[in-house]
């Protein structure tokens, strides 16, 4: 197999992106996918208007959590648990679908997650401003710490290794779309108005942990006081307001916009965000966020990445119009 190496780039402390040459671009696939009609237990959210965003003193400015701005979004359905492995390898199954990282040959894997002693063997290169992130040749959503690895003991965890492509493709094969920011963030708080997480303001209510994120040192030490280290199962804790699981930590979810700071183009009714752009807006933060160094488990927090990228904490769940 053709081992090309990309250069690469940290585009948040959380994940790193391709940087794919046009002539190695591979467009969107688009020949396997039939649909379905899969009906599986949505929530439906009635929508209506609410205040986005954040001007917490400390988040980040050049990520546009803010200003905090009221917006209104239409009634919609939402999954209440981001797609897991077990759900991914049925649309694997039926479509022979070919994920990016498979096209590609490699995805991004956190250092801490490779056998140690294979460590030398399974990484090809890693990323210059972030060296905890790996990219591992032959790395994959059904093998995630590359060759010799399986979900099969995580088929209840959320599907990683899929780029923004992989999820429109899935969504379409399950009659759904991906939740634009707006519908993901107003499904996120859960029908709490400008609290800081799903269910409120502090992180560990009554001292316990209610989201996988990241306890210790990073990127050394995982206390794993939440009780993990890299993905968990999508119901380990509690659900917000609306019945949404996984929504803070875990994994980042893609959402369908574009990725801009422009605040013009994310209020007002029903927004999408910019009407083009290099990056896709992603959502929730990952095992990997901790205070020290990237708060982004905040309900407001934003990232974003190539469509074409894939790391071992990116996943998604999917929407529907109502
Ligand atoms: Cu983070």
């Amino acid at each position: 197999m053709d081992r090309k190496q990309f250069p690469t780039a940290n585009r948040s402390c959380c994940t790193p992106g391709r940087i794919v040459p046009s002539e190695d671009a591979l467009g969107v696939q688009q020949e396997h996918i039939t649909c379905s009609t899969h009906t599986t237990d949505m929530l439906f959210l009635n929508g209506g208007r609410f205040l986005m965003g954040t001007d917490y003193p400390f988040s980040f400015p050049d990520d546009g959590e803010g200003p905090v701005r009221s917006v209104e979004v239409n009634p919609f359905h939402i999954d209440p648990y981001p797609v897991t492995n077990a759900q991914f390898a049925q649309f694997v199954r039926a479509t022979r679908y070919r994920t990016d990282a498979e096209r590609f040959g490699w995805s991004f894997v956190f250092w801490m997650h490779l056998p140690s002693d294979r460590f030398e063997a399974l990484v090809a290169d890693t990323v210059a401003a972030a060296p905890w992130w790996c990219q591992v040749p032959d790395a994959d959503w059904s093998h995630p710490e590359g060759p010799g690895s399986s979900v099969e003991d995580r088929l209840n965890h959320p599907v990683v290794h899929v780029s923004w492509n992989d999820a429109v493709a899935y969504a379409i094969w399950v009659g759904k779309t991906l939740p634009t920011e707006t519908q993901w963030e107003f499904a996120a708080r859960g029908g709490l108005e400008q609290k800081l997480y799903p269910w409120g303001d502090e992180l560990t209510p009554n001292g316990r942990h209610v989201c996988n994120i990241w306890q210790g040192e990073f990127p050394r030490l995982n206390t794993m006081e939440d009780g993990f280290s890299g993905t968990c199962p999508v119901d380990a804790f509690p659900p917000n307001g609306y019945g949404l699981y996984s929504a803070a930590g875990n994994v980042w979810e893609w959402c369908a916009d574009w990725f801009t700071t422009d605040v013009a183009v994310r209020q007002g009714i029903n927004p999408i965000g910019a009407s083009t752009g290099t990056t896709k807006v992603m959502k929730g933060g990952s095992f990997l966020c901790h205070a020290s160094y990237c708060n982004r488990y905040r309900v407001a927090a934003r990232t974003s990445n190539t469509p074409d990228s894939s790391t071992s904490n990116i996943g998604f769940r999917c929407a529907a119009l109502a």
